[in-house]
This record gives C-alpha cells, sequence and structure tokens, in this order.
C-alpha cells in the first residue's frame, strides 16, 4: 500500500493549472486501489496572504467541492482541511527547530512570492515549506503528486525527515514527488514565460473552473501566441507549445495529432478548437460542482478530519516521545 498526500490552497477559485498539473494526476493515483489517498485543502497555507474571512471560508468549501467534482471519491480518498487536524501545526513546530533559515531562502516560491508582495513578507511565507513537510511527514507518506513548481518543497520534506531521523531514529518515511511530464507546468495565458496562477494580477492569465465557457473563449481567443502562423510546437513557440500542452490533456488527442488536425489552418481555428474543448470540461465539471451542497460537503470535510486526526495523533504521539516533550 502506497500513502499519497496532496493539498490546494482555497485561495481562490482553482484554474486549469491546478487540474491539469496536480489533481488530474491524484484522480489517476487514486482510482488504483494500491494507493491510499489523502487530500488536503490547505487552509492555513492561504493566510500567508491576507484573506477575507468570510471568502477564505466559502473558498475552503469549495476547494473541497472541487475535488469531488473533478472526480475524487469521498467513499475511498481522505478528504479535510488541514486547520481541522492541529497537529499539522505541532509537527510544523518542531520542524522548524530543524530547518535551516539558509535552506528556506533558496526557496523559489519564497523568492518569487516576496518579490510579488514585497508588504507582506511574513514569518509564515518564510515558513511556508517547513509546514508542508509537516503535511506531508505526518501521514508517512510515500508520494507527493504535484506541479514542478512545488518540486524544491518537497525536496525540502525529503530532508527534513532524513535529518530529524539521524537525529532521533528512524520516525519519518521519506517522501518522494510525482510530477507528470505532461501537465507538470501550465503557464499564464498572458505570459508563457511565468506559471498559470490563482493570484496573477491579471484574470486573462488562467482559465478559472468556474469560469463561464464565454469568458474562457475569450481569455483564450486573447491569449498571447508567438510569431508565425503554422499550429506546429517547437522550442521558439513558448505560447503555441502550452495551449497545444492544455488541449492534448483536455482531449486526449496527442500533440502530434493535434498539429495534424490544423495542418494549413491559423491560429483562430486552433484556438476555437481549443475554446470548444474547454467548454466541454468547464460545463460537466460545473454541473458536479453544482450539485454538491455546502452541508454534503461540510459532512465529508468532518469525516474526512476524524480519519485523517487519528493517524496525525498516533505520529505527533511517537515524535513528542523521541524528541523528549510530554
Ligand atoms: N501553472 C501550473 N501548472 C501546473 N501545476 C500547477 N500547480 C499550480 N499552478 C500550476 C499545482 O497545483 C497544486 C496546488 O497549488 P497551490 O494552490 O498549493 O499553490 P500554488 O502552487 O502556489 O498555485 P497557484 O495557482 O500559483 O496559487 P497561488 O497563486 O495562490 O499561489 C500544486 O501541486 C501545484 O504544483
Amino acid at each position: 500500500m502506497s500513502r499519497i498526500f496532496s493539498g490546494v490552497q482555497p485561495t481562490n477559485n482553482l484554474h486549469l493549472g491546478n487540474y491539469l498539473g496536480a489533481i488530474k494526476n491524484w484522480v489517476e493515483l487514486a482510482a488504483q486501489p494500491k494507493n491510499d489517498c489523502i487530500f488536503c485543502v490547505v487552509d492555513l497555507h492561504a493566510l500567508t496572504v491576507y484573506q477575507e474571512p468570510e471568502i477564505l471560508r466559502a473558498n475552503i468549501l469549495a476547494v473541497a467541492k472541487t475535488y469531488l467534482a473533478l472526480g475524487i471519491d469521498p467513499a475511498k480518498s481522505t478528504i479535510f482541511a488541514q486547520s481541522q487536524v492541529k497537529e499539522h501545526v505541532q509537527l510544523g513546530w518542531v520542524l522548524n527547530t530543524i530547518a535551516k533559515m539558509g535552506e528556506l531562502e533558496r526557496m523559489t516560491q519564497f523568492k518569487d512570492k516576496s518579490a510579488q508582495n514585497k508588504n507582506n513578507i511574513n514569518l509564515g511565507l518564510f515558513a511556508y515549506p517547513v509546514l508542508m513537510a509537516a503535511d506531508i511527514l505526518l501521514y508517512d507518506t510515500n508520494l507527493v503528486p504535484v506541479g514542478e513548481d512545488q518540486k524544491q518543497h518537497v525536496e525540502l520534506a525529503r530532508d527534513l525527515a532524513l535529518r530529524f531521523n539521524k537525529l532521533y531514529g528512524e520516525t519519518f518515511v521519506v517522501p518522494e514527488s510525482v510530477i507528470k511530464k505532461d501537465g507538470a507546468r501550465v503557464m499564464g495565458l498572458d505570459d508563457p514565460s511565468k506559471k498559470m496562477s490563482k493570484s496573477a494580477v491579471s484574470a486573462n492569465n488562467y482559465i478559472s473552473l468556474m469560469d463561464t465557457p464565454a469568458v474562457a473563449r475569450k481569455k483564450i481567443m486573447k491569449a498571447v501566441t508567438d510569431s508565425g502562423a503554422e499550429v506546429k510546437g517547437g522550442a521558439d513557440k513558448p505560447a503555441l507549445n502550452n495551449l497545444l500542452g492544455i488541449y492534448s490533456l483536455l482531449s486526449g488527442a496527442s500533440v502530434k495529432d493535434l498539429e495534424k488536425q490544423y495542418a494549413g489552418k491559423g491560429y483562430g481555428d486552433f484556438k476555437t478548437g481549443l475554446a470548444d474543448e474547454v467548454e466541454k470540461f468547464l460545463v460537466n465539471f460545473q454541473n458536479k460542482f453544482n450539485a454538491i451542497s455546502d452541508k454534503g460537503i461540510e459532512k465529508v470535510l468532518t469525516e474526512g478530519a476524524g480519519k485523517a486526526r487519528q493517524l496525525a495523533v498516533a505520529k505527533i504521539n511517537l515524535v513528542k516521545n523521541k524528541i523528549g516533550i510530554l
């Protein structure tokens, strides 16, 4: 049995990058009987940027509903919110005491996010990867399915597990990231040199899973393209590669087949085809999402937190015992 753990922050509506880079892989892993999956809504992480309380509360439920609507079955996988299991914070503190300032300073996401928001470089943002390590290590996680941007954080979780085990004896399973090549880094529609991100300044950067098909179509039609007119990817075509990648993952057709399909046609036809595919996906997703009530998802989270807590308490008791605290 392999333990799988991953999460998404409830910072906004999720976008196609979150789905294609992470949750699509969760669904595939969760379908395999050999895997025991835990999917968390990492709400404590979201606090590193100010969140309107009422919006945050709604977003936590919305992210959990999104997991279900994208194909995670709560009868098979454990789904809960990070703040419901206080052991995450307890273990986070313990790991803070063995994490080095230097290794956290090297984290690319910290550098990017602190450069974007110079007025709010808070301690939580700096320690974010340590709390993420606690999330992972608390559950004896073997595999962490994430997008490329989270690879460095999973590496830190590995380093901290090894360091703790060396200091106090075998305690933590050393986790590995699972990053699928396709979709690992979905880029912004308005700037293919940066990843698609929920907190991007312009909403034209991403396709939100809650965008109406009309809005999504507009964003696709407006998406940056490369010079030339041929629908053929290549090293000098970052914008087209990105759109081809999205199209391929949503439709199941290979990039080569798509290039054949659009041979002799221009970007306009290609973008229309992509918008049609995105529309199919969004309508299907949103129908499922809207069928889940707040009460229903709250019940899923409460039950999931109960299951997660049992594992977390056992682990934190072991950790306390090892380090000599009560
Ligand atoms: N553009 C992306 N391409 C592929 N995977 C992505 N992920 C995020 N963006 C892309 C993956 O989605 C999972 C959840 O991410 P998160 O919510 O924890 O935070 P993030 O990585 O910081 O994502 P965002 O969208 O950029 O959120 P904000 O703007 O709030 O920080 C992770 O597995 C991530 O790799």
